[in-house]
């Protein structure tokens, strides 16, 4: 596995995209025997040709759980096995080196080209990659293959359980709330590059002073030549593609970019031109001949904040938005474009300027499309009600956080960290771990702020005095005082308060809500009526008015945006039905009570 940058893969001059996505060739082996796919080496040969196993055709990028009709496919636990095959074109002898890339394999992933192990890597929900020039056939077809490992042990992230039941079956369980979909869930690429190439690109809004905006830049050229001794070019781009600013620096490809009077980039309903984005291309040569070209997509703006609240270019803001999942009917959560964009559409309607990637790093493609519309992101990533800490898994949380910010660092959609939803924080080991886990953010990044998602009450929580901002989940009106609205208006303002009180920082509600099955009505209002779920948000917006008043109370995330699916339980009617839309993304009354809010056209509830 490649350790330096992970740059989305693009077309340039010098650089050649190809997806391998599509039908790929899947076999879930019965668990008598989970290594029977190593004994017999299925990585040397197609699926097609291993005998006594059902090989099923699986869609690639989906979560393979619900594709097929069959319960133990989508209960399955351990490897599944995956392959394809791909023709590479003779002309890429030449071009350099040629990469392997996975948006994400969950959880954890083997990758064999032609039969030989290429790459090793565990954490879902984030991208990976490797060179595999040397194992390719050039002008010839290759063969693909991908183990995939959906276990969740005390010492994955997030954490999971896995018991023998009466059956003999393995049987995973976990304390967080949606299903453990699992598979090569986003697209793959092949890239090539130059075998001198541009490894990694950071730009960082520095200052913005004077209508001059600085961008300090730091590019990683790794291969035959290095920053040391290439030429980097830099040349800013406008939408109308004009160069606005440019550097040329022999030997040196870190460096200041100054801009006169930029384009901001402003969140949603912020600004006529919300979103907006500069190409920040880097063009390499060497002895005066171009070695790569690669053009990343940056925003202009600064984060900032104080004791009170959270600052873009200088302006406080409030954030109206949603928790989330990538999930949907069939795919799981496979990457579906569609989707996204009706997902966005939907954001746009409603007014939301936020969400957060709760409760792991989503797709990519969905980031870039929230930077492009100015939709500002808390990027959590993957670990959720962590309940055991240990030395093992605070390094692999480490890595979840280098890799989510090496991915992410350049986003101007990313205002904040988010470490962890609700790990169990009222146990003592909880302190020293989130000390550890929010420097390491710090010492990755110090431009964003870093947030825990906390569901402990405030008066036993430790952790929180190392981050920026607090946040907390509480269901008021569903998991406690159900039935009793008529109180939740009082519950919030005094736990927002708390929180405040204790930790003297900015406080955002990160969940509340209720499950809500539509098309069910009552009146009076009964729990899980569309009408329930309308006066509990309103009890809700009651509080944030008064809080919002008090001026450290800086934002409100409703749970969820849309029905999802979770584990088996007799809580969970066909999965959380918080969603203020459903599953299939159509409104419930709720949504239309948001958007009133959210485009502040009501103002008494
Ligand atoms: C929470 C979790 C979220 C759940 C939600 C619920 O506190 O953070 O993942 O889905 O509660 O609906 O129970």
């Amino acid at each position: 596995i490649h350790r330096g940058g992970i740059l989305f893969p693009r077309n340039s001059e010098t650089r050649q995209v190809v997806s391998l996505d599509g039908i790929w060739n899947f076999i879930a082996p019965n668990i008598t025997n989970p290594f029977i796919g190593f004994q017999q080496h299925w990585y040397r040969k197609s699926l097609k040709e291993v005998k006594d196993f059902d090989m099923h055709l699986m869609p690639v990028p989906a979560s393979f759980n619900d594709i097929t009709t069959d319960w133990k496919i989508r209960d399955h636990l351990g490897l599944v096995w995956y392959d394809r095959f791909f023709f590479i074109p003779k002309q890429w002898e030449d071009v350099g080196r040629v990469w392997l890339r996975f948006g994400s394999i969950s959880y954890a992933g083997q990758v064999w080209i032609n039969g030989e192990l290429v790459m090793s890597h565990e954490i879902g929900h984030l991208p990976f990659v490797a060179e595999i020039t040397d194992f390719l056939r050039f002008g010839k077809e290759n063969l693909v293959t991908v183990s995939c490992d959906n276990t969740l042990l005390s010492d994955t992230i997030p954490q999971g359980k896995v018991d023998e039941l009466v059956s003999g079956r393995l049987d995973q369980t976990y304390t967080f709330d949606f299903f453990n979909y699992a598979g090569i869930d986003r697209p793959v690429y092949l890239y090539t590059t130059p075998a001198t190439y541009i490894d990694d690109i950071s730009v960082i809004t520095t200052d913005i002073k004077e209508a001059t905006a600085l961008l300090e830049y730091n590019i990683t050229i790794l291969g035959n030549a290095t920053s040391a001794n290439s030429y980097c070019k830099i040349n800013l781009i406008d939408k109308e593609n004009y160069i606005v600013s440019s550097n040329e620096d022999a030997g040196n490809c870190n460096g200041i970019l100054k801009v006169k009077n930029p384009k901001l980039w402003w969140p949603y309903l912020m600004d006529d031109d919300p979103g907006y984005q500069y190409t920040f291309q880097v063009e390499v040569t060497f002895k005066g001949v171009l070695v790569d070209k690669y053009s990343l997509p940056i925003g202009i703006r600064t984060i900032s904040w104080t004791n009170s609240s959270l600052l873009i270019n200088n302006k406080p803001i409030y954030l109206h938005g949603f928790g989330r999942h990538e999930d949907s009917d069939i795919r799981g959560k496979g990457l579906d474009l569609p989707l996204v964009i009706r997902d966005h559409n939907l954001i746009k309607w409603i007014g939301a300027n936020a969400y957060r990637t709760s409760h792991y790093p989503y797709a990519e493609e969905i980031m870039d499309i929230a930077d492009e519309l100015g939709i500002m992101i808390i990027d959590e990533c993957p670990s959720v009600n962590t309940e055991i800490f240990s030395d093992s898994l605070l390094a692999k949380h480490k890595i979840s956080l280098t890799e989510l910010i090496k991915r992410d660092k350049n986003r101007p959609g990313v205002i904040m960290w988010s470490a962890a939803n609700e790990p169990r924080t009222q146990y003592p080991a909880a302190k020293l771990y989130f000390k550890q886990i929010i420097e390491h953010i710090k010492s990755l990044d110090y431009t964003r702020p870093t947030t825990i998602v906390e569901a402990q009450n405030s008066n036993i929580v430790e952790s929180s005095f190392y981050v920026d901002i607090i946040s907390f989940n509480r269901y008021n009106g569903w998991y406690s005082n159900e039935g009793n609205l008529d109180v939740v208006t009082y519950y919030v303002i005094k736990e927002a308060q708390a929180w405040h009180d204790r930790f003297n920082k900015p406080v955002i509600m990160q969940e509340y809500g209720g499950d809500t099955l539509e098309g069910l009505h009552f009146l009076p209002t009964f729990v899980w009526s569309e009408e329930y779920q309308v006066r509990l948000m309103s009890e809700h917006f009651k509080a944030f008015d008064q809080l919002k008043e008090k001026g450290y109370f800086i934002g409100e995330f409703i749970w969820n945006f849309a029905d999802f699916k979770t584990a088996e339980t007799y809580t969970r009617v066909g999965g959380n039905k918080k969603g203020i839309f459903t599953r299939q993304r159509q409104p419930k009354a709720s949504a239309h009570h948001l958007r009133r809010r959210y485009w502040g056209l009501a103002k008494d509830y």
